[in-house]
């Protein structure tokens, strides 16, 4: 759109702020859906030279994710093979011993990845579950990894708990926008996930908060997420932004796909309207194919999640992804702040 192309650049920055970034700007649905009507040179463009202001554009950050619990979860997340509803072939375990959560964090860091994340499916734990958990993150944590853990909403305390043990990030998805949230779950609001993310960054827990694309949004409700993530104060320090994985006998099984470019649009939406974030190309890129996800790290991507699995379902294979990066020139690294930086 012209009119937006004649306006400074300036024009939705948020002020100067050292690490953690800070959103003091809020954001409008509408404001951000204009970002996405940029021609997509200009929106690439304008990603980059956000990105470059801010970030070493070639380092990419190895998360690797363990399903410390998996399935037999009671809510009803359209998108999700581990609601115990649907029948997804997901079998329900339980809570992994610290054993074995120690071994797979040795080989996820022999591999090296740099952060381990742990998730469990779970509405929300109780107090024994997060006793439980905190030793896990201990035993990350005694191996120089950063931590993360993902286990639904929290109550008063448990984000306590855990950051006494050892958690660096909490991952906590808004998932969509507030006008599409009922679509795909009926089980909690929105706001229960913001009062957790609250809850999170009380405790000083960095948050890690994002969303998934394709699950038959609009382009107004994808900017809607995005707004709602930059609107938080401040905004995530980890931005992952999922592609829908499309799981038979999930409700979103034959959700018609998205254009590929729309997805690289919402990564390059992400980056400007969240600086110094930590942008994530999470979930989907096994189906995406290496020239879609180059674009995504010309949008500003900078992390994504490193090894043959998710949760349940599959990833690209290391060698797969190490290839990838030396043939764009990418490095595997933790993606410093520069200082100078907005
Ligand atoms: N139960 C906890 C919760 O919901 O917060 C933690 C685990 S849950 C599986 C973590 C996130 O995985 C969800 O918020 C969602 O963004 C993502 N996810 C789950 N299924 C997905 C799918 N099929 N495609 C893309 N992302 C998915
Ligand atoms: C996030 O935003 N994506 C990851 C992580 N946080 C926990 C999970 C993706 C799950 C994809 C579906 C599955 O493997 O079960
Ligand atoms: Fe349960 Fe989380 Fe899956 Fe929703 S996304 S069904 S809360 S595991």
């Amino acid at each position: 759109m012209s009119s937006v192309l004649a306006r400074p650049v300036t024009l939705h920055r948020p002020p100067h702020r050292e690490a953690p970034a800070g959103s003091t700007q809020r954001w409008t649905a509408a404001a951000v859906q204009t970002l996405f009507e940029l021609s997509f040179p200009d929106l690439m463009h304008r990603a980059q030279t956000v990105h470059r202001e801010n970030f070493d554009p070639a380092m990419i950050e190895f998360a690797t994710l363990l399903s410390i619990k998996t399935g037999g979860c009671p809510e009803d997340c359209s998108y999700c093979p581990q609601a115990a509803r649907y029948d997804t072939g997901v079998e329900a375990s339980k809570l992994m011993e610290p054993a074995e959560v120690l071994q797979a964090a040795q080989r996820a860091k022999a591999a090296g990845a740099t952060r381990f994340c742990m998730g469990a499916a779970w509405r929300s734990p109780k107090d024994r579950d997060i006793e439980k958990v905190a030793e896990l993150v201990a035993t990350v944590k005694s191996l120089g990894l950063e931590t993360c853990a993902t286990l639904g909403m929290l109550e008063d305390g448990h984000a306590q708990t855990l950051r006494e043990a050892g958690l660096d990030y909490y991952n906590h998805n808004l998932d969509s926008a507030p006008d599409f949230y009922g679509d795909i779950i009926t089980t909690r609001e929105y706001q229960d996930r913001l009062d957790t993310l609250a809850r999170v960054r009380g405790a000083g827990v960095k948050v890690c908060c994002g969303g998934i694309v394709g699950m038959g949004e609009s382009r107004l409700q994808r900017a809607g997420l995005i707004a709602q993530l930059a609107n938080l104060d401040p905004y995530p320090e980890s931005v992952p932004i999922n592609h829908l994985v499309r799981v038979k006998g999930t409700p979103l099984a034959d959700q018609a796909p998205l254009d590929p470019f729309e997805f690289v649009r919402t990564i390059a939406v992400a980056r400007i309207t969240m600086p110094r974030a930590r942008v994530r190309l999470s979930a989907g890129r096994q189906q995406m194919g290496d020239a879609v996800q180059a674009l995504c790290f010309l949008a500003g991507a900078n992390s994504i999640f490193y090894g043959d699995k998710l949760l349940t379902t599959g990833n690209p294979d290391t060698q797969a992804d190490l290839d990838l990066l030396a043939r764009l020139d990418l490095k595997q690294g933790q993606p410093s702040l520069i200082s100078s930086g907005r």
